[in-house]
């Protein structure tokens, strides 16, 4: 049975666990903080959560595990089927991933963690992240879904980046994302009414508080 390391606390977890869900997949959680140190680079050499354990091996990223899992239920497709759009579907991913989920997160300390603000971090981060929401506005459908009228990996992607990015924008610069993006509401209210969403949301929520009880 396939193995799914970290904690729901995590968004990337998130993604990852809801996606299997969806998918219908049979699966162990075995909870992990994200470390670097031996063994666990051994399971994911970057030390970050979430990663799997499969037959064949580990795998980290959460990109390549999607991958990795579409490819083994493709009878529940989560992709486009034509290589064009879905070279456009790695496009969308690829932003929303690089410009909005990798940029927001070199805040995480002080908006999570209670560390100071580090006002040049903050600078440095808030040009590309307008630039990657504006692309991310010109790349999405929202038809109702991100790609149109089926869903696919990128909503699981996106919905679970927009929801820690919006928490990092407004505390720390009080900017409202969803205000510059058409549609991103409704089609955040849509996803979030998907019951695997909504019982992930519940978990991560959960994990959220036991933290801030320390
Ligand atoms: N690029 C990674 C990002 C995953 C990630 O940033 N996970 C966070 C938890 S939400 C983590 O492990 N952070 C610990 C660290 O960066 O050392 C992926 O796509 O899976």
């Amino acid at each position: 049975m396939i193995k799914l390391y970290g904690s729901a606390i995590s968004n990337y977890y998130a993604m990852v666990k809801v996606f299997m869900l969806e998918k219908g997949f049979d699966f162990e959680e075995v909870y992990i903080a994200p470390t670097y140190s031996e063994p666990y680079l051994e399971l994911s050499p970057m030390g970050k959560i979430p990663c799997i354990e499969v037959d064949e091996g580990y795998l980290s990223e959460t990109t390549a595990i999607l991958g990795f899992l579409e490819s083994c239920v493709p009878e529940v497709p989560m992709m486009e089927q034509d290589g064009f759009r879905r070279a456009q579907m790695a496009q969308l991913i690829k932003v929303t991933e690089l410009y909005i989920g990798t940029e927001s997160a070199r805040l995480n300390g002080y908006v999570f963690f209670g560390g100071d603000l580090n006002q040049a971090v903050a600078d440095n981060v808030k040009p590309t992240m307008i630039k990657g929401v504006a692309a991310f506005n010109r790349l999405s459908n929202f038809s109702p879904y991100l790609m149109g009228a089926e869903i696919t990996m990128a909503d699981f992607f996106a919905y679970y980046t927009f929801m820690t990015a919006r928490i990092i924008a407004k505390k720390t610069w009080g900017w409202d994302i969803a205000a510059d993006i058409d549609g991103l509401r409704d089609w955040l209210t849509l996803m979030s009414e998907r019951p695997m969403i909504a019982q992930m949301n519940k978990e991560h929520r959960a994990a959220i508080e036991k933290m801030q009880l320390g």
